[in-house]
């Protein structure tokens, strides 16, 4: 097995899912993010407003102050910087303050203007799916089959950012997990992962301490570091290139010891 890359979250928030309020303050979330770089992420996310189910919009100014500094805090110590915005103007100045991938949510729907500020200024782009937004997606999702319609949805997500002028080797896949998606969903989307591989892109996955793991064993999100685990050994193994996670450490430890047996 290939040992994927680690993305360690830092989540400039009062209200992210499992450590909203944690990291606020500026100093703490590059105190944070020094931590997750010590502990093996070679790239750190950093973002400024929440996408759990329900969260607020946030405004430009208020993301801006909060994303920026930990940007150019973070940018050069070791660890690429992506910034998690669908917000074209926040997206521009963490690139200017050093960061080198968008991880954008809404796969470059949310802001009319984040597709061509990406070709310009030659950026990693994530492309992820999700059904909905972040204060509907979690009405009664429903799919043909889930994997064939997240499939399609990124194909042709990618189609769009390659017209816009993002070269293909730029872009990353990411099937969404949690976004629109009931636990079975996220469950099947797991199971077959390696179905996404045909895209031809490397793809990143995030499972970490999301709701469908308490959905299989009834934990809190501070609780589900065992599920955040084994979902992402079990996505790793399925092709998965790049996880997202807050717990660099322990999964980096789970990854290694996963590689050693499967060579
Ligand atoms: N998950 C979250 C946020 N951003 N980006 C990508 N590409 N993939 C994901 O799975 C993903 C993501 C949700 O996790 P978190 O940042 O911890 O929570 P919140 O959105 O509440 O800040």
């Amino acid at each position: 097995m290939a040992l994927p890359k680690l993305m360690g979250v830092v989540n400039v928030t009062p209200d992210s899912f499992s450590d909203g309020g944690l990291y606020l303050d500026p100093e703490a979330a590059i105190a944070h993010g020094e931590e997750l770089v010590a502990a093996g992420a070679e790239i750190l996310d950093i973002g400024g407003e929440s996408t759990r189910p329900g969260a607020e919009q946030v405004s430009v100014e208020e993301e801006l102050r909060r994303v920026e500094p930990v940007v150019a805090g973070l940018a050069g110590g070791g660890a690429a910087i992506s910034v998690d915005t669908s917000k074209a103007a926040v997206a521009e100045a963490a690139l200017d303050a050093g960061a080198e991938i968008v991880n954008d949510v809404t796969a470059l729907r949310g802001d009319a203007e984040m597709a061509a500020l990406c070709a310009d200024r030659g950026a990693m782009v994530v492309l992820m799916h999700m059904l909905g937004s972040p204060r509907t997606m979690q009405s009664e999702p429903v799919y043909g089959d889930v994997v064939d319609d997240v499939k399609a949805f990124l194909a042709a997500r990618m189609e769009v950012a390659i017209a816009a002028g993002i070269a293909e080797e730029r872009i990353w896949l990411d099937p969404g997990i949690g976004f629109g998606k009931t636990a079975e969903h996220n469950l099947e989307l797991l199971r077959r992962l390696s179905e996404l591989r045909e895209l031809g892109r490397p793809l990143l996955v995030g499972t970490s301490r999301k709701s469908f793991i308490g959905r299989v064993d009834g934990s809190d999100a501070g609780e589900r570091l065992g599920g955040t685990i084994a979902s992402s050994v079990l996505a790793a193994v399925e092709g998965a290139e790049v996880l997202r996670v807050h717990d660099v450490a322990e999964v980096g430890q789970a990854m290694t010891v996963a590689g050693a047996i499967l060579g």
